[in-house]
This record gives structure tokens, sequence and C-alpha cells, in this order.
């Protein structure tokens, strides 16, 4: 399908700001699937094979133990803390993840107070005292898998990096055959800020509640706390309220570019929250006032100044529609919107908007925002509103948030606001904002911000970016996606991968770990989980993507060309590929060296075929470069020496040669080996 919009009209923004250059043309449908992706193929630099250090974001601290790994076996188990409802919450959600690729029972059943048994236990005692409220300690042997935090949320992010140690395929829908190995050694880990979060406009287009689940599910992966969904703009209101049901119904009935819109119910709103909540994510609802009003002022003609409704609108200009500051009837419109939104909101932060307000003075500006904070506050929620409201005639609010979306690294506003003893969400816009293009040739995206790379949205220190705003002052990051030109699930996929992992890792890493040149090797080890996971991410050519195109010449590697230390190389077994296989000879300690080399670094399918006519199970450890892969692996009775099978694991190789060893464990030897398969 292609669609091609109008231009955008001018948008008008404060003149610090670069405005919009020209038109910008919506490409709106033409289809993420056809952009070419061309990534040149370059030497990465050398680094460990698999390892704990590939987690994002990146952990406060990670000890390797150098040991045997924990593999995850079909009997083993899922523990949690004994009577901690939110603990077994955990542990279901975990099972959940883990049932869809292993096909494993995984049953859940709570903690002894003995040895940790096999599996992943989540326990609410022992941590390390540093991870506090949010943090965790993961400890994994060739036993078991322990996760230790103070709170469920704690244990909700040992979770989510236990997901990256395993291998890829852990994401996959269906069952793939394992094994599922998880590096030994101990992480300790807690955030830098309380706050990493990430907006979803659903105002200029909307995005129905199963777009957003998948988003949320998508999100929790990189630690993110917190979704700030935009429920109002000019273009369309987006959740019931019962008050003024015209907001929804009428209000709602459009988007950007005239589509039918859409708008939550309240059941539809709670289904959103609960399910954030299942995943450790806290809903921010914003109601933009008293500018981005258009769908309200058109839904009831008496919220008008002059008394007369406007048109629905459709395009994508900002900054001409405010709410009547000295109508009566506006304030008791927001409270009655600020009422039902706080009752269906269990969060902390309730957001007012406050940006762009162009069509209303300073002075009416400062009246209006006055009246409407102590309704915020009144309700038990502390006020959160874009930097505007550090403007000097607006009072400070107890516990108020200012959201920085700048692009200078001063604001009077802000540090204004700051001085009064507000905290500051950082979401500079030509940093974090994730509808910016990431080149000139992104299909989709505004750029009156500029453009935003992968290595532009992560080398920024979020502490120490604004003058005058101390990293004390700073509650967080958060990332926001507007969605003018942002119309599907693909295009969502498209503009938060890979960058909004970049932002949570600042928003969670200690700066002390800040490195481009480290965090690109981990980003693009994740570049395999998305495509299992079937995120149509961008492949920025500033990162080695693990996979995608394979890292390696990917191809076969005859076992009878390889390095053989004992055993020959024989052909009296048909359906071989290539001259002939390996005969290990049956001995303990043989093993067949092949070398691969791989353009960059990054994980790999490994697929070894072999044939193993008796009943005896051959295993063989496999090695990459001299670190354990699998131990033991199994290579079962094929039931005759004419049968061949494939057995295949997933192993991080580096960037250049490497060795990858299959060597026999028992004195029955290895099975015949026919190749290595690199995918
Ligand atoms: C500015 S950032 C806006 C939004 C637009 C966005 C587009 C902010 C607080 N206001 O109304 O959607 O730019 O990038």
């Amino acid at each position: 399908m292609s669609l091609v919009a109008p231009p955008f009209p001018a948008r008008r923004r404060p003149s610090r700001l670069a405005c919009l250059a020209g038109a910008v043309l919506l490409v709106a449908a033409a289809g993420l699937a056809v952009i070419a992706v061309t990534q040149p193929a370059r030497a990465q630099p050398a680094r460990l094979a698999v390892s704990m250090s590939e987690v994002v974001p990146a952990p406060v601290s990670v000890q390797p133990s150098g040991g045997t790994p924990y593999t995850l076996s079909p009997d083993a188990g899922i523990f949690p803390q004994a009577g901690s409802t939110p603990a077994a919450d955990v542990g279901a959600y975990l099972a959940g993840v883990l049932r869809r690729s292993t096909g494993y029972a995984l049953p859940i059943a709570p903690a002894g107070s003995g040895a940790p048994a096999r599996g992943v236990s989540l326990l609410l005692a022992g941590a390390d005292p540093a991870v506090g409220a949010q943090g965790y300690q993961l400890d994994v042997t060739a036993d078991a898998v322990v996760i230790r935090a103070q709170t469920a949320d704690g244990l909700f992010n040992g979770v989510q990096t236990l997901r990256q140690l395993l291998p890829p395929e852990i994401e996959s829908a269906v069952v793939r055959p394992g094994p599922w190995a998880v590096p030994g050694g101990r992480i300790v880990d807690y955030p830098r800020f309380a706050y990493r979060g990430t907006m979803l406009d659903v105002a200029r287009h909307f995005h129905p509640v199963a777009t957003v689940k998948q988003h949320i599910d998508r999100i929790a992966l990189y630690k993110i706390n917190y979704l700030h969904l935009h429920l109002s703009d000019d273009q369309g209101w987006r959740i019931v309220v019962d008050k003024w049901p015209r907001l929804a119904t009428y209000g709602g009935s459009t988007q950007v570019g005239g589509g039918p819109g859409g708008y939550y119910t309240k059941a539809q709103f709670q289904e959103i929250v609960a399910y954030a909540a299942q995943r450790h994510i806290t809903i921010i609802p914003e109601i933009d006032l008293p500018g981005h009003t258009n769908a309200a002022l058109a839904s009831y003609a008496e919220l008008n100044c002059n008394g007369v409704a406007p048109q629905l609108y459709t395009g994508t200009a900002v900054g001409f529609s405010s709410l009547c500051s000295s109508k009566e009837n506006t304030y008791t419109f927001v409270n009655d919107v600020l009422t039902e939104l706080a009752a269906l909101t269990p969060g902390p932060y309730l957001h007012i908007g406050g940006d762009e307000a162009d069509a209303t003075s300073p002075e009416q500006y400062g009246t209006f925002m006055n009246r409407i904070q102590p309704m915020v506050t009144a309700k038990g929620k502390s006020v959160m509103g874009w930097h505007q409201i550090g403007a000097s005639a607006v009072q400070h609010s107890p516990g108020r948030i200012v959201q920085y979306w700048g692009l200078n690294t001063s604001d009077a506003l802000v540090s204004s606001a700051v001085s009064k003893g507000a905290k500051v969400v950082m979401s500079p816009a030509n940093k974090a904002y994730l509808d910016m293009k990431y080149t000139a040739q992104s299909p989709v995206g505004q750029d009156w911000a500029g453009r935003i790379e992968v290595r532009t949205a992560y080398d920024w220190n979020p502490g120490t970016y604004l003058s005058g705003v101390p990293a004390s002052a700073v509650l967080g990051v958060e990332a926001p996606m507007w969605t003018e030109t942002i119309v599907t699930e693909d295009h969502i996929e498209y503009m938060t991968f890979p960058r909004l992992p970049a932002i949570a890792e600042l928003g969670w890493s200690p700066w002390s770990t800040h490195d481009w040149d480290a965090f690109r090797l981990r980003l693009g080890a994740q570049g395999p989980r998305w495509t299992i996971m079937g995120i149509d991410f961008y492949r920025s050519p500033q990162v080695p993507w693990g996979s995608g195109p394979p890292t390696t010449p990917a191809g076969r590697y005859e076992a009878e060309g390889a390095t053989i230390s004992r055993g020959v190389a024989e052909s009296n077994h048909a359906g071989f590929s290539g001259t002939g296989f390996v005969n290990y000879d049956n001995a303990a300690g043989a093993y067949v060296q092949w070398t691969v080399n791989a353009a960059q670094a990054g994980p790999v399918t490994l697929r070894l075929r072999y044939s193993n006519g008796t009943a005896v199970n051959r295993p063989m450890d496999i090695t990459v470069n001299g670190t354990p892969a699998a131990t033991g692996l199994a290579f079962a009775g094929t039931g005759a020496w004419a049968t061949w099978q494939t057995k295949t694991l997933t192993v991080n190789l580096r960037a250049g040669a490497n060795t990858i060893r299959a060597t026999a464990t028992t004195a029955d030897g290895g099975p015949n080996v026919d190749y290595l398969e690199v995918q």
C-alpha cells in the first residue's frame, strides 16, 4: 500500500527551537519492509566470547565465575519467596517467558529454606544492601540461578537481566531446542535514576490497546519503569470522561490525516494500567493543558471564550488552541477530568502538559496553572508537566516534576523550578525524541530537533546536561514518541529500537560504565533477540548487529576438512555431505576443531550434523575459543550410522578467528560428525 499525505503545514514553535524547514512529507504507510538496509562490513574490535557483560543497560557490577554455566533443564522449577504474592507474580511472569521457547513445564513452587533447588529462585532476602528498592543480585552456578532483591520490582529487574543472559532464542514464540545456558557468575545491579520512561502519543494517531500492550512487553526488557501516555491533543481526545462524554465520542473521532481515531474506555485504560503494573511499569496519563486542546474545544462550545466550537483538526500545526482561562466553567471541566483520571491511575503523577500554550498569554497561563495544580495535589497526585510549567508566574506545587524537552544545555525555566524544589525528567528533544528521524533517509519521523542516530541518543549525560541542574535534581530520563508521522505498530518498533535501549542505559547504568565502543557491541548483541521477537528495528550502521545478516561467512564447515585430534575421516556410511565424516575412534578427549572467521562479534546458531548408530548417548563438550558453550551436550543414538541428525546451539563469536571444538567425553567417543554449519 502506498499513501502519500499532503505536506505538513508550517508549525509554530518557540523561536529558539529550530522550526520545521519547509515541508515534511508524510510517508506514513510507505512500508518499512521495503527499506534497503545496507550494512558495511567492518572489522570490529575483539571481545570475549560468551559473557555476563552483554546486558543492556550495563549492570553496576559483573563478576563472571569462569565456571560451568547453569543450563536450564526440563526438570527445572521456579521458586519465588514463600508467602510473597508479588514475588509469586514475578515467578509467573518469568515462567510465561521461558515456557514459550523451552517448552519446559517450569512448575512454580515456594522457595524452601535449604540450598537453592534446580531452576530459578526469586528471593526477597539476602541481597547485597546496595541494591536498594529497584536493584537485584543475581547468582549463577552450575546448579541454580538465584535472584535476590528487597522488592518485587528488584526481582523483576533481575529477571530482565536473566532473559538477556540466555540465548536469544529464549525470546522465541515457539519451542526451540536449546541448550539454555546461563553464564556463571554474580551481578549486583541497581539504577542510577529512579525514573526511566518513554512516552507514546496516542492523540496524533490513535494506537489500540493491543499495540500499547505489546509496546509495554518490549520496553520492560530494558528496565523502563514509566510509560507516559499523551492522551489528548488538538487532533484527538483518547480517554472516556463520564461527565464530559463528547470528549471521547466526538473529540476522539479523528486523528492526523483524518483517519477514524479512537479512544480508550475506562475499562480499556485500566486494562493497560494493570498490564503495565504486571510488568512493573507505572502509567502516567497526560491531558495536555491549556494549549493542545482543540479536540476538547470542538467537543464543547462552552469551553471556548467566544462560545463557538471550532472544527475538529487533522493537521499537525501546534500552538493555536487554548482553554479559556477566564471562564469558571474551564476549571469545573479540568477538575472533572482530573478527578476521573486520578481515579483510574494508581501511579503518583498526573501530567498536565503545559507546552506550547502559544495562544495563551503569560498572565493567563499563570492564572490557569495556579488554579489547576492544586487540583492535582488535592487528589493525592504530584504534578508533572513540560518544562514551560517552570514559568515564573506558576507557583511551585509540592513534589512537582518538570520534563525538559528543549534543545539547549541551559534553561532558565528549569533552573528556576529546580531552585523552588522541583525535580526534572530529562527528555532533550535533540537526544531523546524517538520521533526524530535517524538519518535523512528515515522513512518516517520528523527532524525539527535534528536527526538522532544511535550514538547521538547515547552520548549525553542526564546528570550534567543542563547547567544549574545537578544530578541530585534529576529524577530520570524519558524518551517521548510523538506520532504525527508514526501510524503503525511497525513504525513504533522501528523508531523505538535501538534508541530506547540507549536512553534506558543512560537512566539505569552508572556513568562510569558509559562507553560508546562497549555499548555498541552490547547493543548489537540485542539484534538477534529483536529479530526473534519480530521487532522491525533500525539496523544502524553505527552498530555491529549480532545477526539479521549473519555475522560470519555463514555456511558449512565439513568435519573431514577440520583439525582432528584423533580418529579418522571416513566415507563408509551413506548420507554425508562433502567427501566424508569423522569417526571419533571411541576415545574420550578426541576432538574435531573448526576455525570460523567472523566479520563481526555476536551470537550465531551452530548446527552439528551427526549420526550415532547405537543406542548409546555420546555426549560432547563444545567450546568456543576455549570457553565452554555446552557441557556434556547429549548426542543420542540415531538408530543407524546412515541416519543423520543435527544438534543446534547458540554461541557468541568474536570478530576474527574463532576456534570451535567438539570433544568426546566418554570412552564411547563422539558420534560420527558430518559437518558444522554456521547460521
Ligand atoms: C513538540 S515536545 C511538541 C509536540 C509535538 C512534537 C513533535 C512538546 C512538549 N511538544 O506537540 O508533537 O514537538 O516532535
